[in-house]
């Protein structure tokens, strides 16, 4: 049982959303973090562009995404036009204590904890100004975690979100869907094969009566989703509007404790995997 006031006030506050877990696959935590927190990011994400050519960082951007134009390059190496369309900037959080601290935040991670049923370790984080506008998805198809379920994703709301400035779609319940086999047998995304994910995905959404929901948000809104769940992004229709937001996969630390190298504690006392950044193409 928890004892401390922290704990048990975001008992108080968390529990029936916790509750919901296995039946949506899905909770929200509202109003989770404040707006210094939120605009500190904000703030962050453009020092980061503005000082990118002098940084030398091996941090990667994969530009243009969902068109023809996409390529993943060095942040470093970006144009300024590259900022002016949608993009996501690849794992900050293995150089930058200001990614660290939101995401592995003490009240976030022991929310997770309950949900994984073990201490999260971060594998990848996101960063959107214009949301990813992507396709429909589960997680797993791009990183499975070692044991099956045990994967998690947070999702904080960097800007108000509304219809109209691109809401996360996900489809309560989805995580329950068989994951869908590729021909190797595999759950991995086989790029060739994708049309075939779509079509079994849209049969069990048929047989199983989900329809899809928008996420709308305010700022410090968390939602956190099953890596089995079904989700994609919405395009912006209002495009003056920006829809900033910071999205980190989690594993279960004890499932790749034989990674033991490259496990690293966070200021806040959260663990996080120290790798190599993607390659560029
Ligand atoms: O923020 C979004 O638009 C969706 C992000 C997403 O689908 C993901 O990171 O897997």
């Amino acid at each position: 049982m928890i004892s401390d006031n922290t704990n048990a006030s975001i008992d108080d506050k968390y529990q029936v959303e916790v509750g919901n877990w296995d039946k949506d696959g899905f909770i929200v935590l509202r109003g989770f973090f404040n707006q210094l927190e939120t605009e500190n990011v904000n703030q962050f994400i453009d020092n980061v562009w503005h000082s990118r050519a002098i940084s030398q960082s091996p941090v990667t951007i994969d530009t243009y995404l969902e068109s023809p134009k996409y390529k993943r390059i060095l942040l470093s190496s970006a144009s300024n036009e590259a900022r002016l369309h949608p993009y996501k900037i690849n794992d900050l959080f293995m150089e930058h204590a200001e990614i660290r601290r939101l995401i592995l935040d003490e009240r976030l991670r022991l929310i997770l904890s309950r949900l994984l049923d073990g201490e999260p370790i971060v594998c990848n984080s996101l960063n959107f100004e214009f949301g990813s506008q992507q396709g429909n998805h589960c997680d797993t198809l791009y990183m499975p975690p070692r044991k099956r379920n045990k994967m998690l994703v947070s999702w904080i709301a960097l800007d108000p979100v509304d219809a109209n400035n691109g809401p996360v779609r996900y489809y309560p319940g989805s995580h329950k869907i068989p994951a869908y086999r590729f021909k190797n047998g595999k759950i991995n995304a086989v790029a060739s094969e994708m049309p075939e994910f779509d079509a079994y995905m849209r049969n069990q959404l048929d047989i199983r009566g989900i329809s899809e929901q928008a996420f709308t948000a305010q700022r410090g809104d968390v939602l956190i989703w099953h890596a089995q769940l079904l989700h994609g992004g919405t395009p912006i229709l209002d495009e003056s509007r920006l829809r900033r937001s910071l999205v980190t996969h989690y594993f279960r630390k004890q499932d790749y404790l034989h990674h033991f190298l490259r496990i690293r504690k966070s200021e806040t006392g959260g663990f996080y995997f120290r790798r190599k950044h993607p390659h560029v193409t």
